[in-house]
């Protein structure tokens, strides 16, 4: 068909069969792999309609850039759903909510807080090695006596308390009550929101019962409970003059706005309501927590699969770190096996294998394509990581790839990698996940090796999908290195000098 514009519509699909394989009912494929065997037939670029909406999916790098580079503020809309609209009273945060002044205000804001108290301040490392080492020492503990562990609840708590520590300047003990409690309403809104829902794709169904819906309100009713409680306590002990976290940025600016009301930016017209801030803070919480724990967990699973990559970690921190101290920030640039394996995982098991859809935001086109305003568009990063002219067998984990050809330094080898998305939606917390996952990881194989324990199979590499691909859970068995010397590192004083 020829539009007006002398270019045509994406192929299109028949409606009904494929909104059936979407909910999984006929289909036993998960979206993301669904969207890109449906290729084969409809080409890399295709449409179709979810209840009333039009929706592309693009499953090559090429388009993928167009929209998020190249276009980039032509598609920076997110479109309002049912279950995002619970989550974030109706869109007041960063990630799900639309393009406006409101949104790139606060997008703003979070970036120079986590500049600030992140990527450009000693004391987050600080923060990070202290919970490595306390997350070391609960391996420990259960290696003494051979338990086989679930470290899924571990992880949650060491990457939690680094993005506490950052928003509200707070932590968790192990066994905290509120802790427990966040664990259990995090895994409900994982499980219920943004997951191609029925309530999503036909709003009208919220009239009937829904028991998703039900848990959903439930989960982020107690979430916004303590982000308010959180908030409470912040507000009574605010001083302009010291920025301890997040909150105390995002109040700042708040202050400043609200005594700046000669000028057009009031609090109210840029959005620094309770709401807003509340909102934010629960992104970037919830972002912190879910994105980087899922990373770890993968990390883990690929890691018992793969001794000899674990191996080859080990050997490169032995090398270069030794075992007289622990790693450190500055070791990125000798480890880079280890940063080689962390891109692989990005790549083999993307976080967002559909990034948040996105949405045009006035008539456009996309290659040859015309694009309506007010169309979503998938990005299908499962498609780009997996894309067989990119990559030799894709489903082989190889952190290799990443290497030049000596193995010495580190490449991108195929432009078809966006493990962050990119352009003006792209990730807010890329250098802190990327920070986190190398402290981590780097503290865990140094002192640790993991496997299965004996008698069990090996972790699925199956992902769960929804708003984040999570892997199925395990027990695994933390074994100490038998050249670790555990006086020194583990229990010692002289770990973090
Ligand atoms: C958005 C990946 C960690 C905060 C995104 C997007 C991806 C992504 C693919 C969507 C881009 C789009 O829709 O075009 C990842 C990965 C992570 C990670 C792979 C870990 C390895 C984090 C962390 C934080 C964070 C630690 C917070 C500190 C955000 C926010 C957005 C976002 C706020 C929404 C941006 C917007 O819509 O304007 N991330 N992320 N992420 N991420 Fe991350
Ligand atoms: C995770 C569960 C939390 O309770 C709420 C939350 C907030 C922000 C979301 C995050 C969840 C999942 C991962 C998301 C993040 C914003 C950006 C990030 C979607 C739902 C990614 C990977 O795009």
């Amino acid at each position: 068909r020829m539009s007006a514009h002398g270019s045509r519509e994406p192929p299109h699909l028949p409606a009904l069969p494929l909104i059936g394989s979407l909910l999984s009912l006929q289909s036993e494929l998960q979206p993301h792999v669904l969207f890109k065997e449906l290729q084969v037939k409809y080409g890399q670029t295709y449409s179709l309609m979810m209840g009333s909406h039009s929706v592309i999916v693009v499953n090559h790098h090429v388009h993928a850039k167009e929209v998020l580079l190249k276009k980039g503020k032509t598609f920076a809309g997110r479109p309002r759903t049912v279950t995002t609209d619970i989550l974030t009273k109706d869109g007041k945060d960063i990630a799900f909510g639309d393009y406006s002044a409101t949104w790139k205000f606060h997008r703003k804001i979070v970036h120079a807080a986590l500049c600030m108290f992140g990527e450009g301040c000693a004391s987050i490392e600080k923060t990070i090695c202290a919970e490595a080492q306390s997350l070391c020492s609960v391996l420990s503990e259960a290696a003494d006596v051979g338990l086989a562990l679930d470290l899924s609840p571990e992880l949650t708590r060491a990457v939690t308390n680094v993005i506490c520590s950052l928003c509200f300047n707070s932590s968790y003990c192990r066994g905290d009550p509120e802790f427990e409690n966040m664990l259990q309403y995090s895994q409900g809104i994982v499980d219920t929101v943004a997951k191609d829902s029925l309530v999503d794709i036909f709003p009208w169904l919220q009239i009937f019962p829904n028991a998703d819906l039900r848990l959903l309100k439930h989960c982020v009713s107690m979430r916004d409970k303590l982000l308010q409680k959180k908030f409470d306590e912040h507000k009574v002990n605010y001083s302009d003059h010291v920025q301890r976290d997040l909150i105390d940025a995002l109040l700042r600016a708040k202050r400043s706005a609200e005594n700046n009301n000669t000028s057009e930016i009031s609090a109210e017209s840029v959005g620094l309501s309770d709401d807003h801030i509340l909102m934010t803070v629960g992104d970037i919480f919830g972002a912190g927590v879910e994105t980087t724990t899922t990373v770890l967990k993968w990390a883990i699973t690929y890691l018992i699969h793969h001794p000899e990559v674990q191996r080859r970690i080990q050997d490169e921190l032995d090398r270069t770190v030794g075992d007289s101290r622990s790693p450190k920030l500055t070791d990125r640039g000798s480890l880079p096996y280890l940063e080689a394996t962390i891109r692989e995982l990005l790549r083999i098991r993307p976080v967002a294998p559909l990034l948040i859809p996105h949405v045009a935001l006035c008539d456009t086109s996309l290659g040859d394509f015309t694009v309506r305003k007010g169309t979503r568009v998938i990005i299908n990063l499962w498609a780009l990581h997996h894309d067989e002219k990119e990559w030799k067998n894709p489903e082989r984990f190889d952190p290799g790839r990443f290497l030049n050809s000596e193995g010495t330094g580190l490449t991108i080898p195929s432009p078809s990698y966006l493990p962050f998305g990119a352009g003006l939606r792209v990730c807010l917390g890329e250098a802190l996940a990327k920070m986190e996952l190398f402290l981590f990881l780097s503290w865990i194989l140094q002192r640790f090796t993991l496997t299965v324990p004996p008698g069990h199979d090996l972790p699925s590499l199956e992902g769960k999908f929804g708003v984040v691909l999570q892997p199925a859970k395990y027990k695994v068995n933390a074994t100490i290195r038998p050249d670790w010397n555990t006086n020194k590192g583990l229990h010692g004083r002289n770990v973090l000098q």
